[in-house]
């Protein structure tokens, strides 16, 4: 029923998950968990395996934090779609956990992206701070280590990071969802573009993750998940040392903050002009490679912590 022929639309995939919800009661639980700045619902789908066993540790996956990331979204979408239409294939990823996806974050800067060709490369959400510019980075709003690295304090930039931590609707319901499910995500795997890469704590800064071996671990289970699958080769590794310190990721938050044991960002690969615009018919090829690497990093989590 959502085929990856086209991006959809933010109302699109709220449809869409709603219809899972209707169509798996049993295994699908949808949950609207905030709005954004113009009032779109944000919403979030647990998935499990129906056997009613109640706080299980959860895999937690996010995506459509930054606007014009498309692939991302349409990543989010593919892994719900092989959790809940293909269950049968993906039974031993749902024995022992549940899983929690917000197929979209952003959803004002998103619509923004798709309203008009000018703004397809818009990247912030969509509050305003100063007559001149508009939008706050949510990747730079979390309130860990705040402003410490790789942000901007000017309204104009793409990493502005807001007047302060939580500031924006947006990253603030990711915080109370995170809090949510403290002491219960293993997993927190945030998807982004462009890269590739398999990016883990710390973000703010050139410093090893306590630990940092088992960051390691399952970032390179992605790596070379995907390596196998099809030859393209991902970059693994603390998220500063091998890219850029930057301060308020949500990767870090969910990591120090609300408990995360494992954090990653996964940078998908660049397409189309500017990397951020893979064209249409190339969504299944990357959300299919994608989804190889995302299910070897939750099956060593899995199997290992
Ligand atoms: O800069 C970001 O917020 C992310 N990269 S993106 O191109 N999708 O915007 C996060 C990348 C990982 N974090 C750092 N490199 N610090
Ligand atoms: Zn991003």
């Amino acid at each position: 029923r959502m085929g990856t022929d086209c991006y959809r639309s933010h109302l699109e995939i709220n449809n869409y998950i709603e219809d899972l919800q209707r169509r798996f009661p049993h295994r699908v639980f949808v949950k609207q968990v905030g709005y954004t700045f113009e009032n779109r619902a944000l919403k979030t789908i647990t998935v499990t395996n129906g056997d009613g066993r109640k706080n299980k540790p959860v895999i937690f996956v996010d995506a459509g934090m930054h606007a014009r990331e498309w692939i991302s979204p349409a990543t989010g979408i593919y892994v719900i779609q092989q959790l809940v239409e293909h269950f049968d294939n993906n039974k031993n990823l749902l024995k022992d956990h549940d899983w929690v996806v917000m197929p979209m974050i952003n959803a004002d800067g998103y619509e923004f992206t798709r309203s008009d060709p000018s703004n397809r490369f818009w990247r912030k959400n969509r509050k305003s701070y100063s007559e001149k510019c508009d939008g706050v980075d949510l990747n730079r709003n979390f309130d860990y280590m705040y402003g410490v690295s790789g942000t901007s304090s000017d309204p104009c930039a793409d990493t502005f990071k807001g007047p302060g931590p939580f500031s924006e609707p947006e990253s603030t319901v990711v915080r109370d969802v995170l809090l949510s499910l403290k002491g219960r995500t293993s997993f927190y795997l945030s998807l982004h573009s462009y890269g590739p890469y398999f990016l883990h704590p710390w973000s703010y800064a050139k410093v090893d993750a306590p630990n940092d071996e088992e960051l390691s671990d399952v970032a390179r289970a992605g790596y070379e998940a995907i390596l196998a699958y099809g030859g393209r080769v991902y970059k693994y590794g603390n998220t500063a040392k091998l890219t850029y310190a930057a301060a308020g990721e949500s990767s870090d938050y969910a990591y120090a903050v609300a408990g995360a044991r494992i954090s990653v960002t996964m940078e998908l690969p660049s397409g189309g002009k500017k990397g951020f615009d893979p064209p249409p018919q190339d969504i299944k090829p990357y959300v299919e490679e994608a989804w190889v690497g995302i299910e070897a990093m939750a099956m060593r989590v899995i199997e290992k912590y």
